[in-house]
């Protein structure tokens, strides 16, 4: 089919300019370092997981040949897990995008040279802007690519191109906790070290598979000596929750009456730290006297977990001498997620339980960087942890980066689902999509990809050409991947680890960072990052914008020391004392937070209606969320590797309770049709008692599950409520 959209941006001839010809090629890229012996073993932060595990990459006559996890690194302790080991597999895919690639009238994507596309591109952002207005381009990004290059992006859009929107699939991810610990705790900290995960006796999981989406985290609890109390939140039947000493089979989306009711309970039963409430908290008066309203007759009718199990497990926190509590998306994809997170942080304050080891309100990231996109990707707060809103957070930045002060913004960017609306009113018409799936992961598909239809402009950078995103494409940016470029990851733990240069990307790709210099070369204000020479040098800067903020690690004596410590985590200012470098570290232990005050708050709020209740037509809760240890998001990655795919499913699949599937007839068919108010997929059923009756799940990884999810949003956050929308499910009869 004809893309009518390219068409019409292709009508006007255009010839790449002489002075771009040889943009990319003075780069002098790809180069393994010469540094490295031909056989020689080298150490990288794995690029999945925010777990982020050290994996030592095996070289034989200058190739990556294999990998094993790093022994002896703090985070993973010489274990890694399938998709770590497997982290090879995915670069040598026959759909690496290896040149640039333009679409043409006929509707099919060629390869064009690096100076004709960057000439396109920049052409057609201009002609954007000019048209429409300098608000009218907008970048969607990722917590997937090194922070230097985040930062690069941010810089280079915001403050060279003047492009005023953009956004992260971190907001589908992560924006909840961050909202959370600003307003809790004064700055977006985690506050916790992965030994916290052996020195707990009591461990709340709330919403999180940590078996599935964090193996290694998930091995750290196995290894805890105390034979802990496991408390694990979950409407599923979870291989987490198979494990633990309590599963909570709550109602879903019924989180916030639970942490209500757990806080009174544990006021009467007198487990409130006093001492630490009225030293370090601010509003725990108001928050009790909030909480009373939650009884437990009430609370268990509600969320459908009996009085007995609530009240063994308020005996359990009030009983434990260090319990952590944890949560995932569970928590953040929720219509009140910023309320439900903060009423986690609320039951960790008001027992004492933080900045002492095996405590803590403990958010889990989930892609490999996006903690390094929190801080740096300029879009939701200003670079280093600043805030765009403060004229001295802005006269700091353009210091440091020795950029005109009038070229930041004073507020932050549009939020993803805000740029999405803008494409469907109009006001967005380019869109720069960078190591992200947009057409597969963002919610509510169907409207989502008639969006990016009505755009003039859609570039979209990626490893591959084939995503469901590059199908839509104007032009493909065809970039380097993990192993391919160097930079830094911070993983969960606020750890800042080395990610390294181990091969040469295929053809023509080039690292993002490298592309990002191309583009501000080619825009016309690459001077901007003359000081931005390599990653490393930008690293140096990246530490210069963090001084001084709760995230300082000004004092990393640069690639080298991460690579000899295994990694730093924040805060590492450069008044650090020695020998502190490879010291866990975990925030809170004075009892300070990063409020005006010093004090953490106790946030509440009454709980919400879900956005989209089932009823006669609709009446089961459609759950999604990661199917198997194997399966990466969109799977571009993890399905290019032979061993991964054999681990996991090879079509789409809606797990349904046993009394579900005779209450619909589903036992003859091996198919099934799910059908919401937006679309409907056709699936394989598999039948378990892991669900409950009135509940399906369907794991993201295949595109059409967001054909069916509703676009509900965090007020606050504005993350999509991924995790509840009302489905029905019939048979699908197949002919004998
Ligand atoms: N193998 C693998 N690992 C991954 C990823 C991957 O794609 N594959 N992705 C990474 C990323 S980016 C992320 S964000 C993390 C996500 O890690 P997790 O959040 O642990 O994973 P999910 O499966 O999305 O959701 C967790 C659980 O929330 C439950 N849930 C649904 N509704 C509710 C509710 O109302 N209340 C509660 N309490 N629980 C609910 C679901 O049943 C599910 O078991 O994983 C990371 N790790
Ligand atoms: N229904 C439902 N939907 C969900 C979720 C859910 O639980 N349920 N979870 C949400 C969450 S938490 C997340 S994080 C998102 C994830 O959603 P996406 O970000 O869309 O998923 P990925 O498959 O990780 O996409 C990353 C893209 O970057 C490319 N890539 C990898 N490395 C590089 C690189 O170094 N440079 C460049 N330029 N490209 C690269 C990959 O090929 C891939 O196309 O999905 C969200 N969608
Ligand atoms: S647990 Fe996460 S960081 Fe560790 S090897 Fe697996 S995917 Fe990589
Ligand atoms: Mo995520």
């Amino acid at each position: 089919m004809i893309n009518t959209r390219v068409v019409r941006s292709l009508a006007k001839p255009w010839k790449p300019a002489r002075e771009l010809e040889r943009t990319p090629s003075a780069l002098g890229l790809g180069q393994v370092p010469t540094s490295i012996e031909p056989d020689a073993v080298v150490r990288s932060v794995c690029g999945f997981c925010s777990t982020g595990c050290s994996l030592d990459v095996h070289l034989r006559d200058g190739e990556a040949i294999n990998i094993t996890p790093s022994p002896g690194y703090p985070v993973n302790t010489g274990m890694a897990c399938p998709k770590g080991w497997e982290g090879l597999a995915p670069l040598d895919a026959p759909d690496r995008a290896t040149a640039p690639m333009l679409r043409g009238a006929d509707g099919v994507l060629k390869e064009v040279s690096w100076a004709e596309a960057l000439r396109y591109f920049v052409d057609q952002t201009k002609a954007v802007q000019a048209t429409h207005g300098p608000e009218a381009m907008a970048f969607l990004s990722t917590g997937q690519i090194p922070t230097e290059e985040m930062a690069m992006l941010g810089a280079l859009t915001k403050f060279g191109m003047g492009i005023t929107h953009g956004d992260g699939n971190t907001r589908q991810c992560m924006a909840t906790s961050v909202v959370a610990y600003k307003e809790s705790f004064g700055f977006d900290a985690p506050p916790y070290t992965y030994a916290d995960f052996e020195a707990s006796d009591v461990i709340v999981l709330v919403g999180s598979n940590l078996a599935i989406a964090h193996p290694i985290m998930w091995e750290r609890v196995a290894s805890n000596p105390n034979d802990p109390t496991l408390i694990v939140v979950d409407p599923r039947c979870t291989e987490t929750a198979a494990a633990a000493t309590h599963h909570l089979a709550l109602e879903p989306a019924s989180d916030l009456e639970l942490l209500y009711g757990l806080a009174k309970l544990l006021i009467d039963k007198g487990a409130v730290d006093r001492t630490f409430v009225d030293e370090h908290t601010s509003d725990y008066e108001a928050f009790a006297e909030h909480v009373a309203r939650f009884p437990v007759e009430a609370v268990a009718e509600r969320t459908g977990v009996n009085e007995e199990q609530l009240d063994a497990v308020a005996d359990a926190i009030t009983a434990g001498r260090n319990v952590s509590f944890w949560w995932t998306m569970g928590v953040n994809q929720s219509h009140q997620g910023v309320r439900t997170a903060q009423a986690i942080i609320n039951l960790a304050l008001m027992t004492g339980n933080i900045g002492r080891p095996g405590t803590g309100a403990n958010s889990i990231t989930g892609q490999c960087n996006a903690m390094g996109s929190r801080l740096f990707s300029n879009t939701t707060g200003l670079l280093g942890g600043h805030d765009f809103a403060n004229p001295d957070h802005r006269k700091r930045v353009a210091e440091v980066l020795a950029v005109d002060e009038s070229t930041i913004p004073h507020t932050a960017s549009w939020s993803y689902d805000r740029i999405m609306a803008g494409i469907d009113e109009g006001t967005i018409k380019g869109l720069w999509v960078i190591a992200t799936n947009t057409a597969h992961s963002w919610i509510d598909q169907n409207g989502g990809n008639e969006l990016l239809d009505k755009l003039d402009f859609l570039v979209v950078q990626d490893m591959y050409h084939s995503t469901e995103t590059a199908a839509a494409a104007d032009l493909v940016l065809p970039a380097a991947g993990w192993g391919e470029k160097d930079g830094t990851f911070i993983n969960s733990e606020r750890r800042i680890g080395h990610v390294t240069k181990v091969r040469q990307a295929p053809g023509q790709a080039l690292a993002d960072f490298w592309i990002f210099k191309s583009v501000a070369d080619a825009w016309g204000c690459g001077e901007m990052f003359a000081a931005w020479e390599t990653p490393e040098h930008t690293f140096a800067l990246l530490q210069e914008l963090s001084a001084g903020q709760p995230c300082d690690f000004a004092g990393i004596e640069g690639y080298e020391m991460l690579d000899s410590v295994g990694g730093v985590q924040w805060p590492y200012p450069s008044t650090t004392e020695q020998p502190d470098d490879s010291a866990e570290r975990r925030l809170f232990s004075d009892g300070r937070f990063f409020t005006p005050d010093g004090r953490a708050a106790f946030i509440f709020d009454s709980p919400q209606p879900v956005a989209e209740e089932i009823d006669e037509q609709f009446p089961l809760v459609l759950l999604t969320g990661r199917g198997s240890a194997a399966d990466w998001h969109t799977r571009t990655r993890t399905e290019k590797s032979k061993v991964l795919s054999s681990m996991t499913a090879k079509v789409n699949y809606v797990e349904v309770h046993p009394d579900d599937v005779a209450r619909y007839e589903l036992a003859s068919s091996r198919q099934a049709r799910l059908v919401s108010r937006r679309g409907a997929i056709t699936v394989d059923v598999i039948e378990t008692g892991t669900v409950q009756p009135g509940q399906v799940f369907v794991n993201m990884h295949f595109a059409d599950t967001n054909q069916l999810t509703f676009p509900a949003f965090d007020p606050y956050s504005r993350q999509p409520a991924y995790k509840y929308c009302a489905v029905r499910i019939e048979p699908v009869v197949t002919s004998p």
